[in-house]
């Protein structure tokens, strides 16, 4: 019932630059090196003509309201509020200096911000601000070979995933987001909090097991529907990179998270593609 509501059906065409670099699940926390690694990699050494792909999952919990972390949070919840304010100011600034950056939203990426008139009187960090795009479901980009890399975060990989498929649908509903920007700042932020605890705690935690199965059927019809040469999603943290040769000799990836060990994926323009690790 609530697959077929929220059954992804829109595309985004990415635009085609020297090299593309795809970082899924970076779960961005205070000291950490994963946010060290993040905040290297925009300040330095990405070659211009380049684009920076998230693929979903940029903090463990966030939303593009500007909450007011002085107003009815706790100590740790105020930190968390100014750590990701800081974070999401070095990618404004690498996209003010001209460097290219999507977003690819994850089950913890919360964009209740539209552009309705009345929305816009509220105070936020628009994510305008940080990315050129930022794409509800999937994404694509062809090179100038004509293969096709489709991306997605995964987390309807699995139709058993009942928690995810349920959280999806409720946190991008329009009325969730009304509610939580015409009520007042404080109750806002409590709210905001509350939700993140009764999904990522109880509902949802970080996924437990790989579906493979699941996976591999679900890759195949993606691919099939946006005539996909590859396809490369997040979402499970596998410890090493998932490939699977499907049976027309496609492939479809599941890339490891950012935050364990850096890395990433490269799709270069030519078609030449690989994982790395960063190393600065
Ligand atoms: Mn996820």
């Amino acid at each position: 019932m609530i697959s077929n509501r929220i059954s992804p059906t829109t595309l985004q065409e990415l635009p085609l630059k020297k090299k593309t670099l795809i970082l899924a699940d970076l779960h961005l926390e205070e000291n950490a090196a994963g946010t060290e690694k993040f905040l290297n990699l925009l300040q330095q050494n990405i070659p211009p003509d380049s684009l920076v792909l998230i693929l979903g999952d940029l903090f463990p919990f966030w939303t593009s309201r500007e909450f007011d972390p002085e107003i009815g949070l706790t100590p740790w919840e105020r930190n968390t509020f100014r750590f990701q304010q800081k974070i999401l100011k070095a990618i404004a600034l690498y996209k003010k200096k001209g460097g290219s950056i999507i977003l690819v939203q994850g089950n913890r990426d919360f964009l209740f911000r539209s552009k309705t008139q009345q929305e816009q009187k509220i105070k936020t960090f628009g994510w305008e601000k940080c990315f050129d795009q930022v794409v509800p479901n999937f994404c694509r980009l062809k090179t100038e070979e004509n293969s096709v890399f489709l991306f997605h975060h995964g987390d309807i990989a699995n139709p058993k995933d009942r928690g995810y498929f349920l959280l999806r649908w409720f946190v991008r509903h329009p009325l969730l987001r009304k509610v939580l920007f015409a009520i007042p700042q404080k109750y806002a932020n409590l709210w905001v909090y509350k939700l993140k605890n009764l999904f990522y705690e109880k509902v949802t935690p970080v996924p437990k097991f790989f579906p493979q199965l699941a996976w591999e059927k679900w890759a195949q019809k993606q691919m099939k529907q946006w005539q996909a040469d590859y396809f490369l999603i997040g979402h499970f943290h596998p410890q090493k990179m998932v490939q699977k040769k499907l049976s027309y000799g496609k492939l479809a990836i599941v890339l490891p998270a950012w935050f364990v060990h850096f890395h990433y994926y490269e799709v270069q323009s030519s078609g030449a593609h690989s994982l790395k690790i960063w190393k600065e």
